[in-house]
This record gives C-alpha cells, structure tokens and sequence, in this order.
C-alpha cells in the first residue's frame, strides 16, 4: 500500500503542471508573446518582474478554444506588447502562474549550443573504437569476403542505442550543414563545421572501396542492453549495401565538399568527400532497386540483425537529394538533368525517410530552385499558416491526430518550422517566421503537458529519456541538449502511457523507446532551427 501511494505521489508530482503553459526559454524582444492557460478564462492576468515583483504588463485574456483531443478549454493570453529585456512570470487574476522565462535578444542562442554540445556527447569513441568492424554476410565483395575486418572509427552514436547508421546520419549532417550554408556568419558555425566533420569522417569508412557503394549500417546483430558502452561485447559488423544509404551518402558528401572547400584547414579532405560522392552515385545507378529490407536479408544471411531499419520502399527523393547536391558542387549538366528527371510534384518537410526537401533547401540557397519549385514550397507554407488559426496552443502543429508520431516534435513540428523559414527567405511573408517562432514555442512548453521537450533545458524537461549513454554514465538525470521523440499514440514501446489523448500520449520513463528516445537526426532539426530563429530574430 505504501509502495502504491508512493507511485501515486511519484507521478501526480510528475505530471503536475505549471497553470499558466509557455515557452520555457522565453522570446525575443519584437516576437508574438502568447501564453495558455486551462480553463475558459475572461479576466486579466499580469506580466511580473521577477528581479523587483513589479507588474510590467497587463492584459485581458484573449480567446478560449477547445483542444480538438482531451475537449479542455485553452484561453490564450496575449503580451506581445511587452518587449522589454528581462526575466518574468504570468500571473492570471485566479492566481495562476507561468513558469519564470526570459525576454532577451539572443533567446534561443543557448538553445544552439547546447543541441550542439549534445553531438559531441553522442560522439561513439572512445566507448566503441570499432576499429575491428567484421563485413557481414550480406555485405561482400570480391575483395572483402565474409569475415574481413575493416575499421570505421569515429561518428555518432545515433539514438538511444549504440549502432551507427548512414541513412539518418546523412540526414543529420546535411540538414545541420544545410543551415550553416544559409546562415553562414551565424557564431556557432565553426564549432558546427567540425562537429559535423567527426561524423563525415567515419561515413567516409563506410564506403567499398572496390566499388563506392556504402554499407547501410554499423551495428550489433542486436541492441544492446542498458549497459556502459565498455561493457558492450557483442560483434560490430557493416550490413549490406543499399541504394538509399549509397544516395545519402552521395548527397551529403557532395554538400558537404561545397561548404568546407571554403576553410583552408579542410583541404585534405575536401577532394576525398568529392570523389566519394561521385562514386557512390555511380553504385547507385548501377544498383537502383538495391533497398534494405531486413525481414529478407535475415532469410538470407547469418546472423540475423534486429537493429534500426531505416528502411524505405522508394529511393526517388534520394536521387533527387544527392542529384542537387552533386549539380551544385560539380556544376556538371548531367547532375542537372537528373535532378529534373527526379523533381517530385510537391514539396515535403524534409525527414530521414523522405529527403527531397533537402534538395530544396540546396537549391533555394544558391538561387537555383525552378518556378515550380518555388511554388511548391510556398503552397506548403500557405497550408501551414493556414493550420494555425483558432488554434489553442496558437500553433499551426499539433491540432491534427496526423501531427503525433514517433519523432513528431522534430520530423513535423520542428521540420514544419524549417521549411516555412525557406519559404519565408523566399517571398518575405512575415506570417511564415511567426509560424516557425509558433512551432518552436510549442516545442519548449506551450502544449498540453507544458514540457519543455528538450533534456536540461527549461523547468519542466524530461528526465528519463531512452538513451543508454545517459542511463548507464553513474550520474544521476539526463545528459543536456537532447530533443525527445514525442507524444505518439501508435505506443509501439507497450508502455503505460497517462493518456490516451494522441498530444498527451508521452512517458518521460526510460523504457518508452517510442516517445523518450533522443536521436541524432531530432537534434539536427533542434540545432538548424534554433540556429535559424536566432539569426531571423532582428527581422521581427
Ligand atoms: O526515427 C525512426 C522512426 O521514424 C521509426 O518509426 C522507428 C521504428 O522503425 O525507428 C526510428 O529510428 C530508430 C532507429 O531505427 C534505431 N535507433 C533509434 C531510432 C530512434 O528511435
């Protein structure tokens, strides 16, 4: 019975909320200001100074809608007005409160570090050297038979778990170098460059040799338990070469040969990184159908490996990703007229399973992006504002079942707020940048469970997030700067979630590997986006 009402205790502490939900880290001086708060509410509420108590603001309160899930009513509180630097608290006229948050120029700038920082510490050496990497079965070649030994040093451990993968690794370095391309004077930048690099170094070892197609993945034949990386035993291999991984690989290499060849002290491997681009697209279109289905592979070969997928049925954004890349890094036609013969009919927010957006985000930085593209990326970002009216969390995510889905926060709501800034550089629309601005409020703690979904960050972060690394280091909470996956109702982890509402179906308990994980390619939207809104903050 103790233990019963302990657990009870345990989680009503948990769960509590501050009444009054916002952006934990705060705004910018000339952003849109909007607090939430439960309940129809219709009297006033005070902006407090928290340095001397005095009322800096007041205000009635603005409209009550109803969350489309749980039925709550929501009213929001408006103070855009205020735009005085400092630290404060909302206090409604029924006694409500804010957690404390800052007014600053520079809001978001610890933000970047940190989702920095947390890169280096997913950095896999020198936890796993895996300089005794074995080719698996289904990964030979004339001149690396089953068994051979190759070394693969360095890069980031991808998520919770400790396997390396190229698809999403990809992914991740070429939306972070997609945003030091577009922002190019932005402080961090250098600090970025060479993050990044430690990861393109190792991808460069995932790549034959004997033919320039590129391994999909590093990985245990299985994950790993929750134990300290020096403890881990079991065999690293290279798993089959597939058409997707050799693309992403293309496109990232290729970007990334354009953007360091501008730094002296990167032209050692600059021509490197172009050359293994070129030969990995020429695998791939030698080897178009070659995609990664585990189910099949295990039939085939020994032993079986149960790890990260990153799967996919059609490899046509990736022809088109590494097609831009390689077009704007070589200036070759023949790249062009692939990128055309790829071209999709519509614009999607860019995630590890569909890239095409990358290819955009290329073009619309060096001015090469058609009419057509312009427009679809513009349609995109129309059908998002439009998303955002009468919203209760005054955001243009998380009102549709659809915006809830394991890694959510970055691959919808942060990947939205990415793109709708493309769109924003492009034809100026200032409801675009509010939108993002929105987006990223959501994020930090202006939704129902008022978490700031970011580890170490805010008032209220997760604690417990699915990542070994953080659970095995001895020291007790989380390690900083990590995005979590998310509110997912699909609760693929069978874990006892609080709710069944789609925006509330979020367990910040280590085992829920469906909404707590932390993962390289979500702290690649954190990082670019952070990074984004910091620099566009004196445009508003
Ligand atoms: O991010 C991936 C998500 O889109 C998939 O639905 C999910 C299940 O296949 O896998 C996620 O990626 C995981 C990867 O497979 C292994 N490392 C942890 C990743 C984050 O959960």
């Amino acid at each position: 019975m103790k233990n019963i009402l302990f657990t009870l205790l345990f989680l009503t502490a948990c769960t509590a909320r501050p009444q009054v939900l916002i952006n934990q880290l705060g705004h910018y001086p000339d952003g849109k200001k909007i607090a939430v708060t439960e309940g129809p509410f219709t009297g006033t509420f005070r902006v407090v100074d928290e340095q001397n108590g005095e009322t800096v603001y007041e205000n009635t309160a603005g409209e009550t809608v109803a969350s489309a899930f749980s039925g709550k009513m929501l009213t929001q509180l408006d103070f855009t007005p205020l735009n005085k630097p400092g630290t404060y608290r909302i206090i409604t006229e029924n006694g409500d409160s804010s957690s404390v948050f800052s007014i600053d120029d520079n809001v978001l700038a610890p933000l970047a570090s940190t989702a920095l920082e947390a890169f280096t510490l997913q950095r896999s050496e020198p936890g796993h050297p895996d300089t005794s990497v074995m080719i698996h079965a289904s990964a030979i070649s004339p001149e690396r038979p089953e068994g051979t030994i190759i070394s693969c040093p360095k890069g980031w451990y991808d998520a919770g778990d400790y396997n390396k993968y190229i698809v999403n690794a990809s992914y991740t370095t070429g939306l972070v170098l997609a945003g030091c391309e577009k922002y190019f004077n932005y402080p961090l930048n250098e600090g970025i460059l060479e993050e990044m690099m430690y990861n393109l170094q190792w991808a460069l070892t995932m790549q034959d040799p004997g033919d320039g197609g590129v391994y999909h993945k590093l990985t245990t034949p299985a994950f790993e338990g929750f134990i300290k990386p020096a403890e881990c035993k079991q065999q690293r291999y290279v798993v089959q070469k597939t058409v997707t991984a050799t693309l992403d690989f293309a496109a990232s290499m290729a970007q990334a040969a354009r953007i360091y060849r501008q730094f002296p002290e990167y032209s050692q491997i600059v021509p490197a990184m172009e050359e293994a681009s070129e030969n990995a697209y020429g695998w791939a279109l030698d080897h178009p159908d070659a995609l990664y289905n585990q189910f099949e592979m295990n039939k085939q070969f020994d032993p079986d490996i149960q790890t990260g997928a990153y799967g996919d049925r059609s490899a046509r954004d990736e022809f088109f990703w590494a097609s831009c890349e390689l077009y704007l890094t070589t200036g070759k036609g023949y790249y062009y007229e692939k990128m055309m013969e790829y071209a999709p009919g519509s614009f999607t927010a860019p995630t590890w399973g569909n890239v095409d957006g990358l290819g955009y985000f290329a073009l619309l930085t060096h001015g090469k992006a058609t009419e057509t593209m312009k427009q679809h990326l513009t349609g995109f970002c129309d059908s998002i504002a439009l998303k955002s009216q009468g919203t209760p969390y005054a955001s243009s995510y998380g009102n549709s079942e659809r915006d809830f889905f394991w890694g959510c926060l970055s691959e919808s709501c942060l990947s939205n707020a990415i793109s709708l800034l493309y769109g924003y550089e492009l034809n100026g629309n200032r409801d675009y940048l509010d939108q993002a601005f929105h987006n990223m409020d959501y994020l930090l703690g202006r939704n129902p469970l008022g978490y700031c979904y970011v580890t170490g960050m805010g008032t209220k972060s997760p604690v417990n997030p699915h990542h070994r690394l953080a659970a095995t280091d001895d020291i007790p909470g989380p390690l900083p700067g990590f995005l979590v996956g998310g509110p997912n109702p699909g609760k693929q982890d069978g874990c006892d979630y609080l709710s069944d509402f789609p925006d509330e179906s979020y367990l910040d308990v280590v085992e829920s590997y469906a909404s707590n994980e932390i993962a390289i390619n979500w702290n690649a939207t954190l990082l670019h986006l952070a990074v984004a809104l910091d620099t566009l903050s004196p445009q508003l």
